[in-house]
């Protein structure tokens, strides 16, 4: 959009032309907005005698932006409760259901980086999270930390499509951390996805997001056995598999294992 705007200065009539001149000399420029649109202004500046305009003389003011606004990140329409199943020797899953990432800074300012991190991993090189890397973001995971490295610097929109993509996945034959009981059924292990974006200046807020590990039977066993209705612990599910909240997470392993 283009702005012009006009203001008008006066003197008393018997000014002489040096009051204009010393006038003109404190000309200045102010912009008061939060987050200026950056770019070129030009000034146009005139003198009219009460019968004759002068042609324009013309200055140029600069407007460049400040980095210093903290970028925000959502995820799951702020939810705090929202989980996605991973099953046991299943496919990687997505992690979020949805994201929106934004940065009040106005200028296009670019995002510099992003972490995401499974904040309580235990199965080592066999839980990785992975994303899509994109044409100005490179994606590297660091095992020995579970955190997943977005680097740009890119737009918050690239962004915000590369964070979309992230998966986890668990290729542990028994995931950890389970509470596993006696008998009966077992808690779900669950893992934390904590989300963090940089803008070269600030960290948004931590944004996370759970996953819920679902263990499954095989088809020999004691697991087996519960899963016929012969023992505790097992929940059919409606999917295809049948969902086995450990009998004891040791009976389990055996049972999967003869079944491999
Ligand atoms: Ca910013
Ligand atoms: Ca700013």
């Amino acid at each position: 959009m283009l702005w012009a705007l006009t203001q008008l200065y006066t003197f008393p009539d018997s000014a002489v032309v040096a009051v204009y001149q010393a006038a003109l000399r404190t000309l200045q420029y102010q912009n008061t907005a939060e987050e200026p649109t950056p770019g070129a202004r030009t000034i146009a500046i005139t003198v009219f005698d009460g019968e004759h305009t002068s042609d324009a003389q013309t200055v140029g003011v600069g407007v460049t932006v400040v980095n210093d606004r903290t970028p925000s990140l959502t995820l799951n329409d702020g939810s705090t409760t929202f989980a996605t199943d991973f099953e046991e020797e299943g496919d990687a899953i997505m992690v979020v259901g949805n994201l929106d990432l934004t940065d009040a800074d106005s200028g296009g300012l670019l995002i510099d980086s992003a972490t995401v991190t499974v904040s309580n991993g235990q199965d080592g090189s066999q839980e990785q999270l992975t994303a899509t890397a994109g044409v100005d973001i490179g994606v590297t995971y660091d095992e020995d930390t579970y955190t997943l490295h977005l680097t740009g610097p890119a737009t918050v929109q690239q962004f915000k499509e590369a964070l979309a993509t992230v998966e986890y996945i668990n290729t542990a034959n028994e995931p950890s951390g389970a509470d596993v009981k006696a008998i009966g059924n077992d808690g779900p292990a669950q893992r934390t996805i904590l989300f963090v974006v940089n803008d070269g200046e600030f960290n948004s807020a931590d944004a996370t997001t759970d996953v819920s590990m679902v263990t499954v039977c095989g088809n020999t066993g004691a697991c087996a056995l519960a899963r016929l209705g012969h023992g505790a612990g097992c929940n059919t599910r409606k999917r295809a598999r049948t969902t086995c909240v450990h009998l004891g997470r040791s009976t389990t392993a055996v049972a999967k294992r003869s079944h491999s």
